[in-house]
């Protein structure tokens, strides 16, 4: 068909633009060019794990937010494929709450057996990207890191699937120039060993502070603060962590609190969250939106409504994650493919914008955010030949699973889900969660 497709990023988001191009190929359509640019020298995203904080090896920003021990957060049964099972790749049902490489192997699974590894130019930033209104296409500039090579090329359509959990927000509060121990971000938060025996202050009250403040109390931190800005995250938590309103200033060691209160802490690690951040993208291509499940400016959470040939992957703020962005994938795909129209009227994509934040906007109820991302992607796979599974299923897994974390965060980790692609209910892990210390591979499939 002659079109040339760029995906910017092979994370999950990428990979699934790739997977739903050559689903479509293996049927025998026709499908455009499609390069992908990496610049991390593997695929996998935020799951393809490193040591590195601060620059990479090539003087890049280090993508990396995992760390070591990271478990998923959320059941399996909630992000599972609906074209690549777990049970497909692990040859048998596996417990719900795999370790990071556990997930890793089962996110590269998929894209080796559609063999698309070829399609992607590794060690290959994106610098620049800019529109030509006559030509209507774009120029990628990118950096070949391997070869210290700069080149352009035109395409068609750009597709950017770069993440937005990689650039952190980083807030300054007195006292830090001159704070007696470490402060460090989330997202350079790799060994919670690095804690053991320390007095540890968290900032923030999400899934970053509830899930590094567990991961240091597992291995051994004396005792645990959390501090937040809005509201508690009121679980029942072990006797030596306690949460804190916001943090007012810290003066030497001790941290002192808007209620008066204070805490004297070894470490501050600032769980404050993350920022969209493209910078090699032009302000008329930039999207700039909060962290919310209805993003701003994108129609159908994917096509750029100021430039309807450019497309954001996994933007949202997330409940749903792999199938979501599978759901996103094929959509953009078969627009790309002329399957699926987009109305020519601006006004006609913002509205599309403006219903989707009021529909958000409706309740603060938490079931309710999850329904509203599960109906999200029932309305964009019910378009396309992804194939159609038990989203409402989903749903209960992750009501089941907020339940579980209400009645005891420290266990939540120790229970099953039904897979809602085979309808195989996940056995139990051989080891409570707080007792894994050893989260390999090979140790995770024991069971
Ligand atoms: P990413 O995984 O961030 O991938 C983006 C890719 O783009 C990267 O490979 C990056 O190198 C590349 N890239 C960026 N800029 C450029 C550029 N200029 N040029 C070329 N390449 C570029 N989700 C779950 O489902 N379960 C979990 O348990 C879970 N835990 C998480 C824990 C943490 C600490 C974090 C931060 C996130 C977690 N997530 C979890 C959510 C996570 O966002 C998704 O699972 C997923 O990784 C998002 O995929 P993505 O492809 O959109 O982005
Ligand atoms: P989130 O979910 O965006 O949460 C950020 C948290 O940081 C949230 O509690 C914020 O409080 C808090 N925050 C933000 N700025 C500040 C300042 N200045 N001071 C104090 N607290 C602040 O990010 P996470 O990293 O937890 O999660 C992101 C992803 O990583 C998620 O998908 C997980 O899967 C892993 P607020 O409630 O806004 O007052």
């Amino acid at each position: 068909m002659g079109k040339r497709v760029a995906v910017i990023g092979a994370g999950p988001s990428g990979l699934a633009q790739l997977r739903a191009f050559q689903s479509a190929a293996q049927k025998g359509a026709e499908i455009p060019e499609v390069v992908c640019f990496e610049k991390q020298s593997n695929w996998g995203g935020l799951w393809n794990y490193t040591w590195r904080t601060g620059l990479d090896e090539n003087g890049e920003p280090v993508h990396c937010s995992m760390y070591r021990y990271l478990w998923t957060n959320g059941p399996k049964e909630g992000l599972e494929f609906a074209d690549y099972s777990f049970e497909e790749h692990f040859g048998k049902q596996i417990a719900s709450y795999p370790p990071r490489a556990v997930m890793f192997d089962y996110i590269e699974g998929r894209v080796n057996k559609a063999g698309v590894r070829d399609w992607i130019r590794f060690s290959t930033v994106v610098r620049n990207v800019e529109f030509d209104a006559g030509a209507e296409d774009f120029t990628v500039t990118v950096h070949d890191l391997a070869e210290d090579r700069v080149y352009k090329e035109r395409f068609d359509h750009v597709i950017i699937a770069s993440g937005h959990f990689s650039t952190p927000n980083v807030p300054e509060y007195e006292g830090f120039s001159t704070f007696n121990g470490r402060i460090v971000h989330a997202h350079d938060f790799r060994d919670a060993r690095e804690f053991a025996g320390k007095d540890v202050l968290i900032l923030g009250s999400s899934y970053s502070a509830e899930d590094i403040g567990s991961q240091c109390w597992k291995y051994g931190a004396k005792t645990v603060t959390t501090s937040y800005r809005s509201a508690p995250m009121g679980f029942d938590w072990p006797e030596n962590w306690e949460e804190k309103p916001a943090l007012e200033k810290v003066e030497d060691k001790t941290a002192i609190f808007s209620d008066g209160t204070t805490k004297d802490v070894d470490a501050i690690i600032l769980c404050t969250g993350y920022k969209h951040y493209f910078n090699f993208l032009p302000d008329d291509l930039r999207l700039k939106t909060a962290n919310r499940l209805a993003t701003a400016d994108l129609y159908k959470g994917v096509v750029y409504a100021h430039n309807p040939k450019l497309f954001y992957l996994g933007m949202q703020d997330q409940w749903f994650t792999f199938n979501m962005f599978d759901a996103q994938a094929w959509y953009v795909r078969d627009i790309i493919m002329d399957r699926i129209d987009v109305p020519a009227d601006k006004d006609a994509l913002l509205a599309d914008v403006a219903e989707r934040e009021r529909l958000e906007d409706a309740s603060s109820d938490v079931k309710y955010a999850i329904k509203y991302q599960g109906d999200y992607v029932k309305e964009l796979i019910a378009e396309t030949d992804y194939p159609s599974f038990d989203v409402d299923g989903a749903c209960a897994a992750f009501f089941e699973w907020k339940a579980h974390k209400a009645d005891d965060i420290m266990a939540f980790r120790n229970h099953s889900y039904k897979s809602v692609i085979t309808g195989t209910m996940a056995p139990a892990h051989h080891t409570p969660w707080k007792d894994a210390l050893d989260d390999s591979m090979e140790a995770y499939l024991k069971n």
